[in-house]
């Protein structure tokens, strides 16, 4: 006898989506988020809905509330974390990433992670072109998780 094998897949026709995006950096957020709308939308989920936070310190309430609504099958968290002179980009980054992974746990709900915590700018756009973007690789991950979450036993 064979155990099941569970895993997602990237048909998200019936599925909902919503990406929380910060503008702090926007030059770089608005690309990914550019990118999640239309892997999302070939193949085939339904328009997201958007949520647009200050900063990323900001995106773990609105992720967490977001899910919490019931309405969505995965949040999808975008933002860009720029290291400065400080030490304030290792609270921002780190809270963020605590914060979106606790929103997941707390509500069972899937919460993708791409905000961007990176040296430079240089390495930013890198993350946010035509060739590779990280907003990209966010939307798959969502409709892989919320297509999985859905095979799994309730
Ligand atoms: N927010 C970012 O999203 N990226 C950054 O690079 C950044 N830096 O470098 O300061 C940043 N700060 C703002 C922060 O997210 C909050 O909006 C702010 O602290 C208010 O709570």
């Amino acid at each position: 006898m064979v155990a099941e094998q569970f895993t997602g897949d990237h048909d998200a026709s019936g599925l909902r989506f919503a990406i929380v995006v910060s503008r702090f950096n926007e030059g770089i957020t608005r690309k990914l988020l550019e990118a999640a709308q239309q892997t999302l939308a070939e193949h085939r989920a339904t328009a997201a809905d958007v949520a647009w936070v200050p900063g990323a310190f900001e995106i773990p309430v609105v992720a967490k509330r977001l899910a919490q609504t019931g309405r969505y099958d995965a949040v999808i968290c975008l933002g860009c974390v720029i290291k400065g002179e400080t030490a304030h980009f290792d609270y921002v980054a780190g809270e963020a990433a605590r914060g979106i992974a606790r929103a997941s746990f707390d509500t069972g709900v899937p919460v993708i992670y791409q905000v961007l915590s990176v040296y430079d700018p240089t390495q930013a756009a890198a993350r946010a072109s035509d060739r590779l973007n990280r907003g990209h690789e966010g939307a798959l991950a969502a409709i892989e998780m919320a297509r999985l979450m859905r095979r799994l036993p309730a």
